[in-house]
């Protein structure tokens, strides 16, 4: 290949890195004539991270310039082979295999699964309900059930709104407790940030004298554990007992004050009631902590400007739903929750936290899986089961026999990948929406690549409801993709149109956008001076995504009401703004406006449904001693995808069990020496990093890896980080009932030399 011719003039652009949720400001050098990326460098004039960036901040750019990158939709072969074809060939591939199924076996014969960078890219957000509309199956997957889904559950059922999530005022903090969540290295995840180091360290300068505390409650001492005050090792699963044993010394100690919350809360006496054997003392032998350390710990919150804050190791884990649920019941009982430098709702511009949303009850088990008869939550299945569900000996003639991948790589990713993988060779038809071919892709009958992060605009519409300063920002096109490239909200709105038979995309994305405006402006809403017609006609944008966000902009709380607020904001002038707009500090008491039921239920009953199953499980995780797996990240990865990226998977093997010495002598195992790791899901071989940041009893391993599978094109990530797959132990049938959330974490293992 040629070296692309070079202009002698490039351009400097501003804009978000969409890696992770932090966003952080990136200045990016561009040819655009050669269509090349110079370089890239923090934006020191960013507002929000002041010139931060990570190792990953490359990898927009890489991913742009891989050659294993997929531009055009390719087809598989009877040999097994790809040939590129054009999208219409494809779509009507696609929809012809799709139809057929439907027409012959019914709607849930179809299954989905939606995957992670979904949340990156606000296209691929907005357009999922087309999508949905054209599969119309019940058969719904998705990263969720691997992920968030337990504090989705906590808070539809205590505020009413699983979306609105109570995020760490890390800006005000003085005490800052974090259980399950390693932010220096994630980056903050539902506390959305730039540089969580450095926000750190400001919570443990800001304390009184400079002795703010980070408290780290964890099986690991973490990176996060390393900058903070306090480190606390607990037992992997064991959070709800700990949760639960935290409330009883509140109320033991006359420590509960709930302040206003008082007045909105339902459910007080009945919390009083079932933490009241959970004493530190009877938990111990289950947590690992010892009683004084969580009286004192609960004592110095209670003195303190503290936030008490969860993360996926709280959710992905036996006790899931409890677990998140209590860390919300801790925030209320000390009156934490919708106070200063306590746990804060986010003023998203496009005004999804706003007054007088409708309530839309909580809603699970109307219908279930085929195989075992899992009930669905809240529209999601457990991604784990998706296996048994396609797989002729499990589900029968009800089985699923199309399935659309769409940006998520399950096969690593989901609780048990090898037994997937095989049932994804039984399917009729698999659509993948993929850049790669990669270890799920490579099962598919037709992938369809979309553009990437410097091929489109992008707003940051998820990590304004998440984030911990509010903020509004648009994200510009650096390079115009060719014409035979198809953007991800492109593909979905194409793909749903002819699925349901309409006319054609544009008139299906016109419908969307004039019926949000239909119950957005006119009379009776909050922007009543203007008549849907009117706002239509005033949209800058012909198609896609950014007219639909021009649409909530312009109403939400900050916005120009379409003109009868001319100081408003709008994506006129978001596109005019290189650092987007500080919309300030997070603001407290939004309760119980912002809320869309009229009171916080702090004990709902179907959380406490599940309380006799930790009753019941006690007294055995006080005995028990078997070794345990958890999950970890890694600065230099995003769950399975940036391997392939030359920057980003240069180094040494990253994927390794890390595990206490204690364990190491006892097993035989040594440092940089292989372990084989097995259980009744499955085995891997795996390189021993031998430390004493491990709990003893517990080991740790990254997820995302094992490109070691024929067929996988990126050929970086199979020579420089193959690795091994952690999810070829996780199993799928360990399910947290209440949220369809599988347990990543806390899985029994046998470890022993290889
Ligand atoms: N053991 C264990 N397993 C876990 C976790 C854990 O902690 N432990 N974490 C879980 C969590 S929290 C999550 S979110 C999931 C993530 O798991 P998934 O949702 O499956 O996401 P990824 O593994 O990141 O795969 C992303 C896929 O999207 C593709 N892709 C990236 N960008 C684009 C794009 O612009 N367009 C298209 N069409 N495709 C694109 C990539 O090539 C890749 O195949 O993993 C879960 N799995
Ligand atoms: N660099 C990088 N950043 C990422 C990602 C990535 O892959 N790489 N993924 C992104 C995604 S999709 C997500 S969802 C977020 C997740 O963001 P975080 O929640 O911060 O994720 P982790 O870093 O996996 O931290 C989970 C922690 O939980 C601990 N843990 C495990 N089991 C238990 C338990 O039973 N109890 C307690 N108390 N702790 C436990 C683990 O030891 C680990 O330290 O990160 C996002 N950011
Ligand atoms: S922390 Fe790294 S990956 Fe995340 S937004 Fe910032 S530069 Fe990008
Ligand atoms: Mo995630």
């Amino acid at each position: 290949m040629a070296a692309p011719a070079r202009s002698a003039e490039t351009q400097i652009i501003h804009r978000a890195c969409s890696t992770c949720e932090a966003s952080c400001g990136l200045k990016i050098e561009i040819d655009p004539v050669a269509k090349t990326v110079v370089r890239v460098e923090g934006d020191e004039d960013d507002y929000r991270s002041h010139g931060y960036i990570c190792p990953k901040a490359l990898a927009m750019k890489e991913i742009y310039e891989d050659p294993e990158r997929l531009r055009k939709p390719v087809k598989k072969n009877e040999d097994g082979s790809w040939t590129e074809i054009e999208w219409d060939e494809a779509m009507e591939l696609a929809v012809s295999k799709l139809k057929g199924i439907k027409e012959q076996y019914g709607n849930n014969a179809i299954g989905y699964y939606i995957g992670n960078p979904t949340g990156h890219n606000v296209g691929a957000q907005l357009y999922i309900p087309p999508l949905m509309a054209g599969l119309d199956t019940q058969r719904s997957f998705s990263a969720a059930t691997m992920d968030q889904q337990p504090q989705n559950v906590a808070l539809h059922t205590m505020l009413g709104d699983g979306w609105m999530f109570p995020i760490p005022d890390i800006e005000r903090t003085d005490f800052f407790v974090c259980m399950g969540g390693n932010p220096l290295v994630s980056q903050g995840s539902l506390m959305s940030g730039p540089n969580a180091k450095k926000r750190l360290q400001e919570v443990i300068a800001r304390g009184p004298n400079g002795k703010g505390r980070v408290v780290v409650i964890d099986p690991r001492r973490t990176e996060t554990a390393e900058i903070g005050t306090d480190h606390v090792f607990i037992k992997p699963g064991s959070d709800a007992y700990f949760l639960l044993s935290a409330c009883q010394v509140l109320f033991a100690e006359g420590l509960v004050n709930p302040g206003r919350l008082a007045e909105f809360t339902d459910g007080l006496d009945t919390i009083e009631r079932v933490c009241a054997d959970y004493t530190p003392e009877r938990v111990e032998a289950a947590t690992g902590i010892p009683p004084e350390t969580t009286r004192q710990l609960v004592r110095d919150f209670c003195a303190a400007q503290g936030a008490w804050y969860g993360r996926i190791g709280l959710c992905t884990q036996e006790y899931g739903t409890l677990a998140s649920w209590l860390i919300y019941v801790v925030n209320v009982l000390t009156g934490r929750l919708d106070a200063e430098g306590g746990m804060l709702f986010p003023r998203a511009a496009t005004g999804r936290s706003e007054a007088g949303r409708p309530w839309e009850p909580f809603a699970h088990g109307r219908y279930k899986t085929v195989k075992r008869g899992f009930p669905e939550v809240d529209n999601q299945l457990p991604c784990g089961l998706m296996a048994e569900e396609m797989e002729e000996a499990s589900a029968g003639a009800d089985r699923m026999r199309g399935f659309v991948c769409a940006i998520g790589n399950p096969v690593l990713s989901a609780p048990n990948g090898e037994r997937l993988a095989a049932a994804l060779d039984e399917l009729d038809f698999m659509l993948s929406l993929d850049i790669y071919i990669n270890e799920t892709s490579r099962h598919a009958d037709l992938i369809m690549p979309s553009t990437v992060q410097l091929e489109h605009e992008n707003y940051e519409f998820l990590f304004e409801t998440t984030t911990v300063h509010n903020f509004s920002r648009w994200s510009p096109q650096l390079f115009e993709p060719d014409d035979d490239q198809r953007h991800q909200w492109q593909i979905y709105c194409e793909l749903g149109a002819r699925l349901n038979g309409a006319p054609s995309w544009e008139i299906v994305d016109d419908m969307m956008v004039k019926g949000m405006l239909g119950m957005m402006v006119g009379p009776n809403t909050g922007c009543p001076d203007v008549m849907p017609e009117a706002a239509y006609e005033m949209l800058q944008d012909e198609h896609g995504p950014m007219r639909m966000i021009e649409c909530m902009v312009r109403v939400g709380p900050y916005g120009d009401k379409f003109g009868a607020n001319p100081d408003g904001l709008s994506l006129e002038k978001l596109r005019g703004m290189d650092q987007g707009v500080d919309l300030g500090m997070l603001q407290a008491n939004r309760l119980p406006e912002c809320m869309p039921m009229d009171r916080i239920d702090l004990c709902p009953e179907y959380i406490l449904g599940d309380l006799p199953r930790l009753e019941a499980g006690l007294e055995e995780r006080s005995r028990e001693d078997r070794m345990v797996l958890v999950g970890r990240r890694q600065i230099r990865n995003m769950n399975s995808w940036l391997h392939n990226l030359p920057a980003l998977a240069k180094g040494k093997n990253r994927c390794t069990l890390m595990i206490h010495p204690d364990d190491a002598d006892r097993l035989g195992l040594e440092n940089r020496k292989f372990a084989r790791v097995s259980n009744r899901v499955g085995e891997i071989e795996v390189e021993c990093e031998v430390t004493d940041e491990m709990m003893p009893g517990v080991v740790s391993l990254p997820h995302g890896y094992g490109h070691t599978l024929p067929g996988v094109k990126m050929s970086v990530a199979t020579e420089k980080q193959p690795g091994a797959c952690a999810n070829y132990l996780t199993d799928e049938s360990s399910i947290d009932v209440l949220s369809a959330t599988h347990v990543a974490n806390g899985i029994p293992v046998e470890v022993r030399s290889a």
